[in-house]
């Protein structure tokens, strides 16, 4: 499906799912049904803006290809949920297709409470619970009543258990955990974990919680007031209830946020991340849309513990002109003749200790974005210019063994940049050039060696 309204306009993706027009942010309640992906995600019906919000939805079979269906759940007035169904998840109830999410009312949203739908129509029509709220009361020892959302919940055995987001006044980020036997009573247990404000945020939003191995993984989006920030993850055991972390790292430094997880029926943990905009509102409303989900991802963890992902392989099935270059030194630049702003990227390079190597995307003489790695520093970092933003740098850690070689994917698509180093560090990056005809692929390096690239031109999902 072409969508016309917005053919024109090349920063809007075209192998990233996102609603026909307006604004989304969180995936939520990513479920597999019969074979059948669906991914819900927080919607705007009225606007480019934040506001109203809705649970949007579409459905694929590849976790590429996406079909939009109706509106899932919408707020209704005089209830819990009239200022907006704010995000949660969806699980497999005994065949009974079933949302968890947050409700909430108020001017400020000051009242959040965690409720309850069901589907007995193949996840297309979705009945509210009479029984709403089901968690009504935020615990006590937060010290705050108006941070409480984002429901996670999983199944132990027979008892479902479920993780809200939330903070303990002037502590930090906190996950309450919560025990039911048929997802209706819930009872309060404790927190699972409780953060620090001056390390981790002031509260934590959209928690996931799962096993992988013997171990088990944490996964919080951070939020600074008044910004929303990183996130981060901590490995750990769990037993009989108490989460004991031995590892922590960050999940993604740049603009992916509030990632949820489902397990596939290929045993696959899969995350989506919401990508978000990093233009201005009036430049979102003259757009008509905002808000992009990321590529989802395989997640697994590294013999030191450490969280790797990278895209699924079905993204693959979008490749089409294959671009290669073979292992030869590299001191100073060679091109590559892509064409287009739609690119899958693979590269791998040796560097030496002193050295620097990476690639750029140029869009004029005067805009460009440059993706790079630096010995010296152990850096990954991302370097835009724009005729509108001018310089920005983003610099994040990104340390390598002594015998290890740099190994970047690079999906480009528009004006999303997701970059994925060694499989462990995630910089996502948006880019908004002027000029969107062309895009001229530069790989440079000093004092290194290029092992391989290989980059691929994409097609579009909608066509
Ligand atoms: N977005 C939702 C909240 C969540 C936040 C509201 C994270 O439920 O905490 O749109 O981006």
């Amino acid at each position: 499906m072409i969508r016309p309204p917005f053919a024109q306009d090349l920063h809007r993706p075209r192998f990233h799912y996102l609603p026909p027009s307006n604004w989304m942010n969180d995936p939520n309640g990513i479920i597999q049904w019969k074979g059948t992906y669906h991914l819900f995600y927080q919607y705007n019906p009225f606007g480019a803006l934040w506001g109203n919000m809705h649970w949007g939805h579409a459905t694929s079979p590849d976790l590429i290809h996406w079909t939009d269906a109706p509106i899932a759940l919408a707020p209704t007035s005089g209830s819990d949920d009239e200022k907006g169904v704010f995000s949660g998840c969806a699980v497999d109830n005994n065949g009974i297709p079933t949302i968890l999410y947050t409700a909430v009312r108020g001017e400020q949203y000051e009242t959040q409470v965690q409720a309850i739908a069901t589907s007995s129509d193949d996840l297309m029509v979705w009945d509210k619970s009479d029984r709403n709220p089901v968690i009504s009361r935020v615990p006590a020892e937060a010290h705050q009543t108006r941070d409480f959302r984002d429901p996670f919940v999983w199944k132990e055995d027979d008892t479902w258990y479920m993780l809200v987001a939330s903070r303990i006044q002037e502590v930090g980020g906190t996950v309450f955990l919560y025990r039911s036997a048929d997802l209706l009573a819930w009872e309060y247990l404790h927190p699972l974990l409780t953060g620090d404000k001056t390390l981790n945020g002031d509260f934590w939003e959209c928690p996931n919680f799962f096993p992988i191995g013997d171990q088990s993984v944490l996964i919080v989006s951070a939020h600074t007031a008044p910004a929303i920030n990183s996130v981060i993850y901590f490995v750990g055991d769990y037993r009989g209830g108490q989460f004991t972390p031995h590892t922590t790292g960050i999940l993604e430094h740049g603009c992916l946020y509030a990632p949820l997880t489902m397990l596939d029926d290929q045993e696959r943990r899969l995350m989506i991340g919401w990508i978000r905009e990093t233009r201005t509102e009036a430049e979102l409303v003259r757009a008509g849309w905002a808000g992009v989900q990321s590529i989802p991802r395989t997640l697994a963890l590294d013999d030191q513990y450490r969280l790797i992902m990278q895209p699924v392989i079905e993204l693959e099935t979008l490749r089409t002109a294959h671009h290669h270059l073979g292992d030869m030194p590299l001191n100073g630049s060679t091109s590559l003749d892509t064409s287009g702003l739609w690119l899958d990227i693979k590269a791998a390079f040796r560097v030496d200790a002193e050295g620097e190597c990476g690639l750029t995307f140029a869009f004029s003489e005067d805009e460009r974005i440059t993706i790079g790695w630096d010995a010296v520093r152990q850096t990954l970092y991302a370097e835009s210019v724009s005729v509108n933003t001018k310089l920005e740098r983003r610099e994040v850690p990104h340390g390598l063994y002594p015998t290890e070689s740099l190994a970047m994917r690079i999906l480009l698509d528009g004006s999303v940049v997701e970059v994925i180093a060694n499989q462990r560090t995630s910089l996502t990056m948006r880019v908004y050039p002027t000029e969107t005809t062309r895009c001229q692929l530069t790989v440079f390096g000093h004092h290194t060696r290029l092992h391989s690239l290989d980059a691929w031109e994409m097609s579009s999902i909608w066509e």
